[in-house]
């Protein structure tokens, strides 16, 4: 199997791709409309498990780095693991831009998502840019053209990539453990408060509408230790988003009744933590990123009933070679 996606990755048709981004997007359309992924409810573009996966594996960006993702893809015995729905495999987002093959990567996580609809979810990362921010260095269009020539990438952007993006999730929670952004959390109450309207653990019953400030924050913020204006949050470096405080993080996750967040968005030495524990950063990419490291967890849901804040997950981060 890994040996079928070297050959693709090489000459991914632009058939190829566009049907394989089609089976993604209906696998989670029909999750969307039956607001259910097995063991786990689905409420837009939020995700919440009813309970802890058998076994957990969670992938930070990746940013076009398609070694990376085959080496742990490999790493993990895919087919075997994702076969069973009790398992979870969580992408955080950042899927392209910046590495060699990005096109490669597309490929691969929309034919997970067909392949094993209940066992895999896909965030939506910055790089999975929404019109509204666009993301500066968003190479995946000229790397469409590159090879597909203009007429064939502007549809294929425009018509699949496009609406594929708007499908992934923004939060996904596991419950009473683990919150999942990709880039952080929103310093406004608007979503909180929809949340706390749900059962007290996961989200409101009706549709949990995220504003477009929502989601800029939930794609592009990073959590701060010191706020130099000794408030909860100021203006991100980045153009978009904020840096979050401490107090952010601990009112997030008392409301959703959460031990940690989990979150990808900024480079490191394959993971880092902030805010005493409660934030762990993963990071699964190398090649667009010298001098930084990548890494990716897989956790069993006994150790994961154990985790109380981040350097507990520690043991649990295996380096990407
Ligand atoms: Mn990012």
């Amino acid at each position: 199997m890994l040996e079928d996606f070297e050959e693709l990755f090489v000459e991914v048709q632009a058939q190829a791709l566009t049907e394989v981004v089609e089976n993604a997007m209906a696998a989670i359309q029909k999750e969307r409309q039956i607001g259910l992924i097995d063991r786990g409810k689905v409420n837009a573009q939020m995700v919440e498990l009813d309970s802890l996966p058998e076994e957990l594996v969670l992938i930070g960006d990746i940013h076009g780095d398609l070694q990376s993702l085959l080496w742990v893809l490999k790493d993990i015995d895919f087919e075997t693991r994702l076969t069973n729905p009790n398992n979870k495999l969580i992408f955080l987002g950042d899927y392209v831009d910046r590495g060699s093959n990005s096109i490669g990567v597309l490929y691969v996580i929309c034919y997970l998502k067909q392949k094993f609809p209940n066992s895999v979810v896909l965030m939506r990362g910055n790089h999975e840019a929404p019109v509204e921010f666009p993301f500066s260095s968003h190479d995946l269009p000229l790397k469409l053209a590159q090879k597909y020539g203009h007429k064939m990438a502007e549809s294929i952007y425009g018509n699949k990539i496009i609406p594929f993006f708007r499908l992934l999730s923004l939060i996904v929670l596991i419950p009473k453990q683990l919150l999942i952004v990709h880039g952080g959390l929103p310093t406004g109450d608007d979503l909180l408060l929809n949340i706390r309207r749900g059962n007290g653990l996961g989200f409101a019953v009706q549709d949990p509408f995220i504003s477009s400030t929502a989601m800029e924050e939930i794609l592009w913020n990073d959590p701060m230790e010191h706020i130099s204006n000794g408030l909860d949050w100021e203006y991100s470096r980045r153009g978009y988003g904020k840096h979050f405080g401490i107090a952010i993080s601990k009112k997030w996750l008392n409301t959703s009744a959460s031990k940690l967040v989990i979150r990808g968005h900024e480079p490191c030495q394959g993971f880092k933590i902030n805010h005493q524990g409660m934030i762990l950063t993963l990071f699964s990419c190398k090649e667009a990123y010298p001098g930084f490291q990548a890494a990716y967890i897989k956790i069993a849901r006994e150790q994961l009933m154990n985790i109380h804040y981040g350097e507990e997950f520690v043991r649990y981060i295996k380096r990407i070679p």
